[in-house]
């Protein structure tokens, strides 16, 4: 049955192999779960799953600082509402297309689920660029996608975030532009500034949680990341929190990236160093590759496009935290960091691995944590900037940073749960796909045919 939904899929998405690839994983993590429950045969809940409830295609013109006229294409998936309003981020980047965001939607539909709180799962975007735009480049292209999303969104509609090339800057200027048409202050993005209405730790929470489930996972081996050495790729809001919180405890960072290449720093970053790159990223928005210039003994590896593998996957370290995007780790990255030692991996990144990569860490038995369980971080803490803004009030960093602590551990226990209570110990793909897929699928039977 489960090979059926799958090529009906496939007929009528043809072009869409990232999205292919997501639902792949999930179908195929759920025989065991339809074998226990036949009412989500019955309902069709599969079928019903992997269909977006609604896809919102636009244009959105804008104009250079030239007084060029240019058009992008903006995009809104409401995956699934079943359990909350539809909440997911928004991405800015080139190879923006719905395969990308379908497959994005799809997971958060998962994550969110696993988050505990009550958010459903939705994504959205667009092909535009934001390298080498000016500010108020980025400020009239956020108006303008604005001006048409601000229709389909509200606090308990579709509450968009930051993800790829949206950040504080960007969310800023889409929500003023979402007020200024509204004519209403309300929570309907996460990721505001602290002036109006953003929550504490949210640009911290993604990477902070990641590194929390590392190390829950290590526990579970009575270890801790004191000590260990870590390979971090991207350097952009994830990737810059996951080294901070992995320095503080106590592990060894010596790999950071971005899309140019990638820096190994054999003495380890510190939180100094870690300064430079957030000043580099965030502030002067240049490039990983000024690293090598400033610190002794850094040294920088181009992408090499002819290379079937990643270099950077290919350093001595114990654990690999991928924080930049999807299929960064492919069958033979996978070789290369279980024949280095690699023995934990916490994605920070949305799919980061392959099916390939993915069966290399399962078959070895080491400590792998899927996106959707690891990554979850920032989405619940998006939660959380949505319950402050219903209570019109704000937590104090170290409340937020204590309930984002004990999600992830309550996540960890729970994929860890239902992986065993399944047949699969030790296996958190199948634990996450497994109880994310639960809740949901149980609010949809409830609901009814809708
Ligand atoms: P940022 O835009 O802040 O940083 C992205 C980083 O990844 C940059 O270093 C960027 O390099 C690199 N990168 C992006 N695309 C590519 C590519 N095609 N090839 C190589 N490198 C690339 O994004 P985030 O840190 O927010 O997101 C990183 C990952 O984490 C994504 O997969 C995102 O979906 C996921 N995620 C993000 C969450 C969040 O709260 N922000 C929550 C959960 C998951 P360059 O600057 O050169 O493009
Ligand atoms: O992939 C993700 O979970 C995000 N980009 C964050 C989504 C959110 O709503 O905070």
């Amino acid at each position: 049955m489960i090979e059926k939904i799958y090529e009906e899929m496939l007929s009528r998405d043809p072009d869409q192999p990232e999205f292919h690839q997501a639902v792949r994983e999930v179908l195929d993590s759920l025989e065991p779960v339809l074998e226990r429950h036949p009412e989500f045969v019955e309902a069709n809940i599969l079928s019903r799953i992997i269909e977006a409830e609604r896809i919102i295609q636009f244009r959105v013109p804008w104009t250079d600082d030239d007084g060029n006229v240019h058009v992008n294409r903006g995009f809104r998936i409401q995956m699934n509402s079943a359990i909350g309003p539809y909440k997911g981020g928004l991405r800015f980047h080139p190879s923006v297309n719905l395969s990308i965001l379908k497959f994005l939607a799809f997971e958060q539909v998962f994550k969110n689920s696993l988050t505990t709180l009550p958010m459903g799962g939705g994504k959205g975007g667009s092909d535009f660029d934001p390298k080498g735009k000016s500010d108020s480049e980025i400020m009239r292209f956020c108006q303008s996608f604005m001006l048409e999303l601000s229709r389909h969104v509200g606090a308990d509609v579709d509450v968009p975030a930051g993800d790829i090339g949206v950040g504080g800057r960007e969310i800023g200027y889409l929500y003023g532009m979402y007020r200024k048409i509204r004519n209403e202050f309300t929570g309907v993005l996460t990721g505001k500034g602290m002036s109006y209405g953003g929550s504490l730790i949210r640009p911290e929470a993604t990477g902070y949680g990641q590194v929390y489930f590392a190390r829950e996972m290590l526990k579970t081996r009575d270890e801790t990341l004191e000590g260990k050495v870590c390979l971090i790729s991207g350097s952009g809001n994830v990737a810059q929190f996951a080294a901070e919180k992995a320095l503080q405890l106590g592990a060894k960072i010596v790999t950071m990236s971005d899309s140019g290449g990638f820096i190994h720093d054999p003495n380890g970053f510190t939180l100094e160093k870690l300064e430079w790159i957030k000043e580099l990223k965030n502030v002067r928005r240049g490039r990983i590759s000024e690293y090598a210039n400033q610190f002794e003994g850094a040294i920088y590896t181009p992408v090499d496009h002819n290379l079937d593998y990643n270099p950077l996957w290919a350093v001595d370290a114990d654990v690999a935290l991928p924080a930049a995007t999807q299929n960064e780790i492919n069958g033979k990255d996978a070789e290369n960091l279980l024949a280095n030692n690699v023995y934990v991996v916490s994605e920070g990144s949305n799919m980061p691995s392959t099916p390939e990569a993915i069966e290399h860490f399962i078959e070895a038995g080491i400590l792998y944590a899927p996106g959707k369980a690891s990554n979850a971080g920032g989405v619940a803490t998006s939660g959380l900037e949505m319950s402050q803004n219903s209570m019109r009030m704000n937590w104090t960093r170290e409340e937020v940073d204590e309930k984002l602590d004990s999600i992830m551990v309550s996540i960890h226990e729970t994929c860890a749960r239902t992986a065993e209570e399944y047949g699969y110990p030790g296996n958190y793909m199948m634990g996450a796909n497994i109880a994310g897929f639960l809740k949901v699928a149980d609010a949809m039977l409830n609901q009814g045919v809708v």
